[in-house]
């Protein structure tokens, strides 16, 4: 266990604001931008105006809408009284103007098979996904969840249930069969998509096993769809399960999409908050629509023959708004890559932007810096001419990774997006414009036009540029979030109640003198690992839920590859000794309850916890301690001998 000395967050963020190259958009790249300042402009002129404008212009509605926002905050309500098919506007409109023939979707599969799937496919392999759901009772309002490797039929299964009004929930599939079932519970889906498993770094990952652990404890499921991706026999429940080949093949292709008011639930998304209990994100129809497809047309500057490739997981936001809505509703040809990023090499992804002419890349700094590590020969030995955008998501990027990635993956010449975004917000809220903004390496630059975001103190006061706070948004946008499911007051107290009429976001920015934003992380007690939020109550939870744990203090610690890694500090019940086979039980244990993404990097057994003396925790010195920092106040702690007995401890302790 070593907690010696390393560059803390602070010494990274002073890097970060002394990052001082500028990157001026190229003239060439100008004179074509989809983007143009006046968009700006025009948004800051009305903003309600402005996207009432793109609602009219991008959706194709039923029934046009009456009234363009509804704001009784924190309720937003955009677009009332029309009615769409979020379905039919990324595929069957599509069709009807004669892109039949067009890509949607390359997909390649990790053990190298390969699906091309064209507008005219996917509208017959959504309508059959749909009647399948219908044979099997779902109706409008019902929910559906889906717990799917990275195939074509993920896409087509959320398709499937948006064409007859049914929300669905992606539950990523790397999480375990306990999160499936919180999350199936907690939705009250009536039906579950699954497969018998996927690919991921060269092994099988079997789904349905987990699936059938997590359906022993699900009331509401009544039916669960099975994709066969791998051919492995698998364990099939009579009058429950049914093969996707045989019940979804067998259907007529024709299913005439549902309309729905543009409030009607489109998804649930669950995602980690400041407590153990994952909360459902509620997104709706009309706004998210908007605000996807206009900043992937903008933010990416998409043309027609674009290829497009956000390289996340569709169970995480990223991929719901832009590999699934927001490039179809463009009508854009995507890449859908299923596996790995060293599989079977480390380029593997340069392979792929070679074969398939990848215009555009939109992926996570833990990636680019994982790729880092590798070295350079790796893209080097492939042709990524191709590429013309690059974008990054998930978290802050460092200058160093920047540079490399612009270097390296974008010749020097390709224009890189830092976009600042959550699972809450739906779409790019902060972001530069390709051909409008000039980028600093490290800031995600400027509000989206329309997006009115700031930085405050604690007391909610906008702090002069140059400073730094609290980032929060002042005014609603088309693809917020609606809410929490089923916890109105929740969502109150987490987003509207640390300061009154903001929405607070739980991220610390700094903007400098020239108005630009700097990300600086979160500033609540959710963790930030390779781009994915983790709740340090969540895993906290997972380790005491063990049998020979007492008690649990989880933190975040900086990690030059993933941003963060997982910190556990454990106090282990009387009788049982600490060992490195109990350390590695204990991060096992984690990564079964909750997923293998949540397994702590470090565990580190100790005698006592550091607390105040109302019995909080003091996490700023558990980071403290787990960055070998000096330590800061330790004034209120209530026994400043267990700062010396965890330091002592740091011996017996185990790293991944
Ligand atoms: C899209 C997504 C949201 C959290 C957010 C931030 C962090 C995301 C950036 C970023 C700095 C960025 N949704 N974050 N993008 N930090 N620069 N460009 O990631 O719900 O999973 O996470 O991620 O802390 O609050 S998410």
């Amino acid at each position: 266990m070593s907690v010696e000395s390393s560059k803390g967050p602070r010494a990274e963020i002073e890097n970060l604001l002394m990052e001082s190259r500028r990157f001026p958009p190229d003239p060439a790249f100008v004179a074509r931008a989809n983007a143009t300042a006046a968009l700006y402009e025009e948004a800051e002129r009305d903003y309600v105006a402005f996207w009432e404008r793109l609602a009219r212009e991008r959706i194709s509605w039923y029934t046009p809408f009456d009234r363009t926002l509804e704001w009784d905050l924190p309720f937003a309500k955009w677009f009332t009284g029309g009615e769409l098919n979020i379905s039919y506007n990324c595929v069957d409109r599509h069709v009807e103007r004669g892109l039949g023939d067009k890509v949607a979707y390359h997909w390649i599969g990790e053990p190298g098979d390969t699906r091309t799937l064209t507008y005219a496919d996917l509208l017959r392999d959504v309508g059959k996904a749909a009647n399948a759901l219908k044979e099997l009772g779902v109706r409008k309002g019902d929910r559906v969840a889906i717990y799917m490797p990275m195939i074509p039929e993920l896409p087509i299964a959320m398709l499937a249930c948006a064409r007859i009004g049914a929300p669905h929930t992606v539950v990523f599939g790397g999480f375990s069969a306990e999160a499936l079932a919180g999350r199936i519970n907690d939705a009250e889906a009536k039906v579950l998509i699954t497969a018998d498993g996927g690919w991921r770094r060269g092994k099988a990952v079997g789904l349905k096993q987990h699936a059938d652990d997590a359906l022993v404890d699900t009331p509401s499921v009544e039916s669960v769809l099975v994709v066969r991706r791998l051919g492995d026999a698998v364990y099939m429940l009579e009058g429950r399960d049914h093969w996707w080949h045989e019940v979804v093949e067998r259907q007529p292709a024709l299913c005439p999409p549902t309309p729905v008011e543009s409030e009607h639930m489109l998804y649930l998304l669950y995602t980690s908050g400041t407590t153990a209990k994952p909360k459902g994100i509620v997104h709706t129809t009309a706004g998210y629509l908007v605000g996807t497809s206009f900043t992937h047309e903008t933010i990416f500057d998409v043309k027609p023959d674009d290829v497009f490739w956000c390289a996340a997981d569709i169970g995480w936001v990223t991929g719901h708004s832009y590999i699934v809505y927001g490039p179809l509703a463009n009508a854009t040809t995507s890449i859908l890559y299923e596996g790995a990023p060293d599989t079977p090499a480390w380029d593997r992804w340069w392979r792929i932007v070679e074969d398939y002419k990848v215009t555009i890349l939109y992926c996570a700094p833990t990636a680019i810096r994982a790729f880092m590590k590798q070295g350079e020969a790796w893209p080097q030995a492939h042709d990524l001419s191709s590429l013309r955008l690059l974008g990054s998501v998930g978290e802050p990027i460092n200058p160093e990774a920047w540079l490399w990635y612009h270097e390296h993956v974008g010749g020097g010449k390709a224009p890189i997006v830092d976009t600042w975004w959550q699972t809450e917000t739906g779409m790019i809220l902060i972001t530069p414009l390709p051909g409008v903004t000039t980028t600093k390496p490290g800031s995600a630059t400027f509000p989206f036009p329309g997006v009115e975001a700031d930085v405050v103190d604690g007391d909610g006061r906008s702090v002069p540029f140059g400073g730094g706070g609290y980032l929060v948004l002042k005014r609603p946008w088309p693809a917020m979030l609606r809410g929490i499911y089923g916890d109105p007051e929740r969502y109150r107290q987490t987003y509207w109640s640390r300061f009154p009429g903001m929405y607070f976001t739980g991220d610390g920015a700094k903007r400098d003198d020239e108005g630009y934003f700097w990300l600086l992380g979160r500033v609540d007690d959710v963790m930030n690992v390779a781009g994915h939020r983790i709740s340090t109550t969540e895993v906290e939870s997972a380790l005491v839920d063990h049998r020979s744990v007492a008690e649990a203090a989880v933190v975040g610690k900086s990690d030059a590859v993933t941003g963060q890694a997982i910190f556990a500090y454990v106090i282990l019940k009387a009788g049982q000794e600490p060992s490195e086979a109990l350390a590695l039980q204990l991060r096992e244990h984690v990564a079964h309850v909750i997923g293998p993404i949540a397994r702590p990097r470090h565990l580190l057994f100790t005698p006592d916890l550091p607390k105040t003396r109302s019995g909080k925790i003091m996490r700023r010195l558990l980071r403290d301690l787990a960055e070998g920092r000096v330590l800061g106040d330790t004034t209120t702690l209530a026994d400043a001998m267990v700062v010396d007995s965890i330091r002592a401890a740091s011996g017996r302790g185990e790293d991944e």
